[in-house]
């Protein structure tokens, strides 16, 4: 197998599986979990102490006295990023020297540090307030910066086709990837709210990769509607 990629549903591993699976190279998941009372694989926890999926292997894993791995890594943009200028041949993100490349790079940071931090205030409140009893605000607060993050979003797209206009790429997973997180019977935001963003999600929705790697989320979708 040419990757290992530590795995669990609903996670941000998921928009790396599809990243893999348009890219065509041969990956092997590694089961995991996102559940706070279940221990994490010791082998993801070596590389992410964090304990958070994705994590991502390739090639020989030598260790070095620093603790840190040699052919490892996570973060979701950043393995994107990774995985894109890796396989060029997958034209799922622009070059360097490309035009769009500012605005790939800015997008998936923004969507890793603001949307996703958005995320987190809502879905792990423990970690941003300081009792217990602080922690509904703290979830008050994460949904409505869902609320501002999303709309930056959906205002940077405008018409555009795609998040970098006529051409797909990576970040378009991504978005797609963030938007299943949505639970507006939380009180978080509808994609209905932001049209562009939807407009934008639907396209990914129908791509043989998200129909294979999101099935199960795309079956009970339809079993609601
Ligand atoms: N900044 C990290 C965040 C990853 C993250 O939050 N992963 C979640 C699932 S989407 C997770 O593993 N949660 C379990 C936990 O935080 O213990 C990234 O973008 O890769």
């Amino acid at each position: 197998m040419e990757y290992k990629l530590f795995y669990a549903l609903g996670s941000a591993a998921m928009g790396v599986r599809v990243i893999l699976e348009e890219i065509g190279a041969p990956y092997e998941l590694i089961q995991s979990t996102i559940a706070m009372d279940e221990p994490r694989p010791p082998e993801q926890l070596a590389i992410n102490p964090n304990g958070w999926v994705p994590v991502l292997l390739w090639g020989d894993n030598g260790m070095h006295d620093n603790g840190m791995y040699d052919n490892a890594m996570y973060e979701c943009a950043a393995i994107t990023v990774f995985l894109c200028d890796r396989h060029p041949g997958a034209n799922l993100a622009p070059r360097f020297d490309e035009p769009e490349r500012g605005a790939y790079l800015q997008t998936l940071v923004y969507f890793s540090n603001s949307v996703q931090n958005a995320f987190q205030l809502d879905y792990y409140p423990d970690r941003f307030a300081d009792t217990p009893a602080d922690e509904p605000s703290a979830q008050r607060r994460g949904i409505r910066r869902l609320r501002e993050t999303w709309k930056v979003i959906d205002d940077q797209i405008g018409d555009n086709e795609w998040v970098l206009g006529d051409r797909f790429s990576a970040v378009d997973i991504y978005l797609f990837m963030l938007t299943t997180w949505l639970r507006p019977s939380r009180g978080q935001p509808s994609t209905d709210e932001f049209p562009n963003v939807k407009r934008i999600a639907d396209a990914v929705m129908a791509r043989p990769s998200v129909q294979l790697v999101y099935a199960e989320w795309i079956a009970e979708q339809n079993e609601t509607r």
